[in-house]
C-alpha cells in the first residue's frame, strides 16, 4: 500500500507544473515574468523560481507538534484560495504530520523512521509548538519521548529547521507568565540555525515562501536578529496599516463600538501593538478573502503576536511603544471595500521569495488581482542573517 501511494505521488509529480497548479502554461509563464518585471529582479531570478516550481523533486518535510493549538496547521489548510494549499502540498512532500496522517501508533512511528532514513541530511524539519523544558521536559511526550528528545533526534539529520508559529519561535502562548512548564522556542534546545515564522497563527504564505526559497536557492531566506525571514518581518505593521492616516491625523477609536471605531479610525488607544510589531499582515492578509482580512482590518487591535516580548506578554489594552514616527511616503486607502478586492494568490509569496520587501509584494498581489489598486509601496534588499546562506 505504501508503495502504491509512492507510485501515485511520483506520477502526480511527473505532470507539468501548470497541470498540478491548475493554471495554463501561459498563465504560469506570465505569472513569473510579471513578477520579475514588476519587482525589477535580477535577470534570471524568476527563471530560477520557475525552474524550482517545475521540478519533480519535492523536499521531504517532517512536521512535529508539541505545545500548541494546531492553529498553524489549520491556517495553512483553511485558506480560501485553492491555489495556496495546492501550492503547499505541491512544493513539499509531507512525509510525517501527526494531525493530518490517517495512521496512528506504530504505523506513524514507522513513517517517521523511514522519512528520516530515506531522506537523511535532506529533509526539512518543521516544528509547531513550544518545547517544555521544566522537569526534564516531561510535560510533552510523543511515543514515549519528550519533545526535547524528539526534536534533537529529528533535527540532527535535517537539512533545514523551520519553527512555525510563535510557540515554536520563542514559546508564545504556552510560555505566558508564569510559564509553568518552562516552554521555550526550538532554537533554545538545538545547535542548528532555525528560521522562525512567528504569528499565532502565522501567515501560511510566509511559510510557503520560506520553503520555495529553500527549493529555489538551496538555502533558507535571509533573517533578522530574531531569525525571522526579512521578506516578511522587516517592516512594522504600523507602516502599512490602512488606518495609518487616522493615526497621523489624531483620529482614534476610544472604545469598541464608538463612533471612531465604526468609522474605521486608528486603534492605537485600544492597545494596538502595530507600532512595535514587525510583520506583513496588512499587506499579505489572511485567508485570501479580500481587503480587510487581518486583525486591524476587522476592527481589533493587533496584539503583537509575531513579536517576542509583546504578544502574550504585554497586556492587550496597554499602549504600544511607537518605534517609528516617520510618516510613510504613501498611505494605503482608508476605505477599502470589506470582503472584496484583490486576492493575494501566490504573487506576494514569489515576490517575497525573490527578495522583494513586503510592501512591493503587496503591490504585486494587488496588481495581480485587480489591475491597479494603489496601496503601500517600498522596497529594500534583505541582508543575510545567521541562517541566510
Ligand atoms: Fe496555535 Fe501553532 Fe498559536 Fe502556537 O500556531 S495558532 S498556539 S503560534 O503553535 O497552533
Ligand atoms: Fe494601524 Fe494600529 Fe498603527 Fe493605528 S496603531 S495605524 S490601527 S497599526
Ligand atoms: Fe498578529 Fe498583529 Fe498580525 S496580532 S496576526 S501580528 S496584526
Amino acid at each position: 500500500m505504501h508503495q502504491e501511494l509512492k507510485e501515485l505521488a511520483a506520477a502526480w509529480a511527473a505532470r507539468p507544473v501548470e497541470e498540478r497548479l491548475g493554471m495554463t502554461r501561459r498563465e504560469f509563464m506570465t505569472f513569473c515574468a510579471t513578477l520579475a518585471t514588476t519587482l525589477g529582479l535580477p535577470t534570471g531570478a524568476h527563471a530560477a523560481v520557475e525552474k524550482a516550481m517545475e521540478a519533480k523533486r519535492r523536499p521531504s518535510v517532517i512536521w512535529l507538534h508539541f505545545q500548541e493549538c494546531t492553529g498553524c496547521t489549520e491556517s495553512m489548510l483553511r485558506a480560501e484560495h485553492p491555489t495556496l494549499e495546492k501550492l503547499i502540498l505541491d512544493v513539499i512532500s509531507l512525509d510525517y504530520h501527526e494531525t493530518l496522517f490517517a495512521a496512528a501508533g506504530h504505523q506513524i512511528e514507522a513513517a517517521l523512521k523511514s522519512a528520516m532514513t530515506e531522506n537523511k541530511g535532506q529533509y526539512v524539519l518543521v516544528v509547531e509548538g513550544a518545547i517544555p523544558t521544566r522537569d526534564n521536559g516531561i510535560y510533552c511526550k510523543v511515543a514515549g519521548q519528550t519533545a526535547i528528545e524528539m526534536t534533537r533526534k529529528v533535527a540532527a539529520d535535517a537539512a533545514a529547521v523551520i519553527a512555525i508559529g510563535s510557540c515554536a519561535s520563542w514559546g508564545g502562548m504556552p510560555a505566558t507568565d508564569p510559564n509553568p512548564t518552562g516552554a521555550v522556542g526550538v532554537h533554545k534546545i538545538i545547535d542548528k540555525p532555525v528560521v522562525n515564522i512567528p504569528g499565532c497563527p502565522p501567515n501560511p504564505y510566509n511559510f510557503l515562501a520560506t520553503v520555495v526559497h529553500f527549493l529555489t536557492f538551496g538555502s533558507l531566506p535571509p533573517v533578522d536578529h530574531l531569525n525571522r525571514p526579512l521578506f516578511a518581518y522587516s517592516r512594522l505593521i504600523h507602516e502599512h496599516c490602512e488606518r495609518r492616516a487616522h493615526f497621523d491625523a489624531g483620529r482614534f477609536a476610544m472604545e469598541f463600538g464608538d463612533e471612531g471605531h465604526r468609522k474605521g479610525y486608528c486603534l492605537y488607544k485600544l492597545g494596538c501593538k502595530g507600532p512595535e510589531t514587525y510583520a506583513n499582515c496588512p499587506t499579505i492578509l489572511f485567508g485570501d478573502a479580500g481587503s480587510g482580512t487581518w486583525p486591524v482590518g476587522c476592527g481589533h487591535p493587533c496584539i503583537g503576536c509575531t513579536e517576542e516580548g509583546v504578544g502574550f506578554t504585554k497586556p492587550i489594552h496597554t499602549l504600544a511603544r511607537v518605534k517609528n514616527l516617520e510618516p510613510p511616503t504613501t498611505y494605503p486607502g482608508t476605505k477599502e471595500p470589506q470582503g472584496k478586492g484583490f486576492t493575494v494568490g501566490a504573487g506576494a509569496v514569489l515576490a517575497a521569495v525573490a527578495g522583494a520587501a513586503a510592501g512591493a509584494g503587496a503591490m504585486v498581489a494587488r496588481n495581480l488581482g485587480k489591475g491597479t489598486d494603489g496601496g503601500a509601496s517600498g522596497g529594500e534588499g534583505g541582508k543575510s542573517g545567521p541562517a541566510g546562506n
